[in-house]
């Protein structure tokens, strides 16, 4: 544990985070509408490896914040990079934790950002999971996601449904996508609950004028179940799988 936490700082310190671009996609039509960063870092001897490496890490407000601080950075760059070579990368994701938020000034920070990269804040999402709604800080995560939602950048809830959420936080915060949990995709073919369950939040999430993106798509029969049920936008391996910016090419700006 505590060696995962200095082996953290150190990654901070060389600045060796880089994050790994996986598209969302138009399953009617394969059109890719943005991309999810997904934090990756690499080991000098080791070579790429994933976020488990440092969990421990994540725990930690300070590491966790630099951590975000340093995938925002990268991802501005990577954005900023693609416009200006003509391509569209849509919206691209990154993940903020609770500790993100409870420094307060995190909505500021992320807008000082996209002004200092001049990247249209449309080009950013912010994605969270359910705990950051719980315990003390929510009035300040309230607070900073409708900062956020009045600037542009938009608000995902990941890993929806598998959490503590109540139905009631869609109501109080600004929230205006909602990822299905890959554990209710990966078992839609075979298990009705499963379907019965995707099937509930396609419908929940229209009922709220959110956009429903499905997680974890790993076969075409998947997708197709997915659209079946009304869910146009997936993420996941058979889609594509997350890759360092130099080999994606975003669609050309129209
Ligand atoms: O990429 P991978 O499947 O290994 O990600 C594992 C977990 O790490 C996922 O739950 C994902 O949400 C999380 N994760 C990936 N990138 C980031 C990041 O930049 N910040 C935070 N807080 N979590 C991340
Ligand atoms: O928690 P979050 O949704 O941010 O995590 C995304 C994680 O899911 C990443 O670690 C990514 O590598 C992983 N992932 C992406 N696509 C698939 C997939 O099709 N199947 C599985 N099992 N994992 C996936
Ligand atoms: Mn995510
Ligand atoms: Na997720």
């Amino acid at each position: 544990r505590s060696s995962m936490i200095g082996m953290a700082r150190s990654i901070i310190a060389d600045r060796l985070v880089t994050p790994y671009y996986q598209p969302k996609v138009d399953l009617r039509n394969g059109q890719v509408l943005g991309y999810e960063a997904l934090l990756r870092w690499h080991h000098p001897r080791l070579g790429l490896q994933l976020p488990g490496s440092i969990a421990a890490g994540f725990e930690h407000a300070e590491i966790a914040v630099a951590l975000t601080e340093q995938m925002l950075d990268n991802v501005l760059r990577d954005v900023r990079g693609w416009l200006q070579a003509g391509h569209d990368p849509g919206r691209v994701a990154i993940n903020a934790s609770a500790a993100d938020f409870a420094r307060g000034d995190f909505a500021d920070r992320v807008l000082e950002q996209l002004a200092l990269f001049a990247v249209p804040p449309e080009h950013l999402e912010i994605e969270v999971t359910e705990i950051v709604f719980l315990g003390r800080g929510a009035g300040q995560v309230e607070r900073a996601l409708q900062h956020f939602s009045e600037a542009g950048v938009r608000v995902a809830l990941d890993d929806f449904g598998t959490g503590f959420a109540s139905l009631s936080h869609l109501k109080q915060y600004p929230v205006d996508i909602l990822k299905i949990d890959r554990s209710f995709v990966s078992n839609i073919e075979e298990d009705a609950g499963d379907a019965a369950i995707v099937d509930a939040i396609v419908k929940l999430g229209g009922s709220f004028g959110m956009d429903v993106v499905a997680e974890g798509v790993e076969s075409a029969a998947q997708a197709d179940r997915l659209l079946a049920h009304g869910c146009i936008i997936g993420q996941g391996f058979h889609l594509g799988r997350p890759q360092p910016c130099a080999a994606i090419t975003p669609p050309l700006a129209k």
